[in-house]
């Protein structure tokens, strides 16, 4: 018993290449990845195929048989024989896997968050020009990103005193949240003016969003039922590939007669996505989600906010302290570490360390914003995002009015070209919000405060504030089907998929 060779072992020693169609090549040249070989035969091609002992390839290079000789690659005789002959490997002996293999106890597979994606071989070198056949040609469809993720169990809150927070971020100065006497926040305080009335809805209806000509929309006509006669002239995952090319703003699937054939059609809309990525390439080189931020983060300076950025990781006691213990859904949807940290779902936390603080250093009122990544466990689609990007702006001390919010987001939304209505609703953490709604998407919740958990972080002044989601926004503005195409993501760039 002897172990098979590798692949890259026998493309060594035949010398020659044997492709699909049993023509045998001569090898030029071979490079070797951990998990790939690239040949370049003497006729020219170049073939990427997985470097495993179990492969056709091998089993082929194993085998003495082949059709024809490829007659751009001038074999000599010599080294067609030396691939019959195979007097370096013996056929009659029966190859058996490494042994330290079948000894290895199968790994459980742990989920992860980036699930890793098969790579189709033309992506690994990209000069190298790949034989059709080796591309797959929806290698990536939308369904291969990650869905809802569960990782390793939660840590139980309670595991976090608030003692074990780490020390940096509650400066003996900074009155950790235990040692503030409920006295420094005399329910007096919280006039009733600053509660937040039952939101109505106001006139405010800033411009229609228009969406970019450059991202045309997934109209809505792929939400209503296809036609019998489209239906059946796609199957559901061409259908699924030509969505994902967004195929809708330029067909009529309910007109199948104009249509034309898939291959034509996928080629057609292949050729337009890649103008666009070559015309973003070629112009404004600016991914939108940083674009957005950037924009926002212009707004916001310019309207007097101070800009933090802060850490992703927080610690888990901030959860807790925000009210949100293991009972409420916000809990069981956070990714927690296993330090008694955890990926922060929301920015409040922070900034209300931040309000504290720069209450003593900077002039009433003070006004603060972050932008950046939030994570959340869900379950659910179009509209969520694992991973998104949040902006919460607020402002503490004079002026924090209801009124004063409305104005800021009508600002806010019309700067960025989006419409709105706005909601009265109920959240766990903060009671009474106003909700900021287009259709029935919510782009933020927005809150007066102040509200009792204040005490807990050491705020006793009267606040106002709204958190939005940057990718909702981008969906509004683009008109995007599904939330991912403008979010962080390898298989969306501004809108467009990336398997092109
Ligand atoms: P929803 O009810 O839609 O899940 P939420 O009430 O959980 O939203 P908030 O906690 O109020 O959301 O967060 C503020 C804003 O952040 C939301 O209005 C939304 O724009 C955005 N947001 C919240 N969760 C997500 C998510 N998973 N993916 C993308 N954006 C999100
Ligand atoms: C408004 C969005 C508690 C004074 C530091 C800022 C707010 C809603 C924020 C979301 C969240 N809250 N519900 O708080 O601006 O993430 O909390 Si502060
Ligand atoms: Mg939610």
């Amino acid at each position: 018993m002897a172990d098979r060779p590798t692949l890259e072992k026998l493309v060594k020693q035949n010398d020659v290449w044997l492709s699909r169609n049993d023509v045998l090549h001569g090898i030029k040249k071979y490079d070797v990845s951990s998990k790939k070989i690239r040949i370049v035969t003497d006729c020219g091609e170049t073939i990427t195929v997985n470097n495993s002992r179990r492969s056709s390839s091998a089993r082929s290079l194993r085998n003495s048989k082949y059709g024809k000789v490829c007659k751009h690659c001038k074999l000599s005789e010599e080294r067609i024989n030396k691939f019959v002959s195979k007097d370096f490997y013996d056929p009659a002996i029966t190859y058996v896997e490494p042994q330290q293999k079948k000894s290895v106890p199968k790994k459980v597979e742990k989920k992860s968050t980036a699930r890793p994606i098969s790579i189709p071989v033309s992506a690994e070198w990209p000069a190298a020009a790949q034989p059709a056949a080796a591309q797959p040609a929806a290698a990536q469809p939308a369904a291969a990103q990650p869905a809802a993720t569960q990782p390793a169990a939660a840590q139980p809150a309670a595991t976090q005193p608030a003692a074990a927070q780490p020390a940096a971020t509650q400066p003996a100065a900074a009155q950790p949240a235990a040692a503030q006497p409920a006295a420094a926040q005399p329910a007096a305080t919280q006039p009733a003016a600053a509660q937040p009335a039952a939101a109505q809805p106001t006139a405010a209806q800033p411009a229609a969003a228009q969406p970019a000509a450059a991202q045309p929309a997934d109209s809505n006509k792929t939400k209503e039922p296809v036609s019998m006669s489209a239906k059946d002239k796609f199957s559901p995952s061409q259908k699924k590939r030509l969505e994902t090319l967004m195929i809708s703003d330029e067909y009529d699937l309910d007109n199948p007669d104009l249509l034309p054939e898939f291959a034509a059609l996928e080629a057609e809309l292949t050729a337009r996505r890649k103008k666009e990525f070559c015309d973003i390439y070629e112009n404004s080189r600016e991914h939108m989600l940083a674009k957005l931020e950037r924009d926002i983060s212009a707004f916001l300076i310019s309207k007097g906010f101070i800009e933090i950025k802060s850490s992703l990781l927080i610690p888990e006691e901030y959860i807790v302290r925000m009210g949100i213990d293991k009972d409420v859904e916000l809990s069981k949807q956070v990714f927690r570490t296993d330090d008694g940290q955890c990926l922060r779902p929301m920015l409040a936390p922070v900034l209300y360390n931040y309000l504290r603080r720069l209450d003593k250093i900077l002039p009433d009122p003070v006004k603060i914003f972050e932008i950046g990544p939030c994570y959340r466990k869900e379950s659910d689609g179009s509209s969520h995002l694992e991973e998104f990007t949040m902006v919460n702006f607020c402002q503490m001390g004079e002026g924090s009015t209801r009124e004063n919010l409305v104005q800021l987001i009508d600002e806010f939304l019309t700067h960025l070209g989006i419409s709105y209505e706005i909601e009265g609703d109920e959240c766990m953490v903060y009671g009474a919000t106003i909700d900021i709604m287009h259709g029935d998407l919510e782009l933020s919740s927005a809150v007066v405060g102040p509200v009792p958990m204040d005490m807990d972080w050491g705020v006793n002044k009267p606040w106002i504030g709204a958190g939005f989601g940057l990718e909702r926004l981008l969906k509004v503005k683009h008109n995007f089907k599904n939330i991912k195409r403008g979010s962080r993501s390898e298989f969306y760039y501004n809108g467009i998929h990336t398997n092109l």
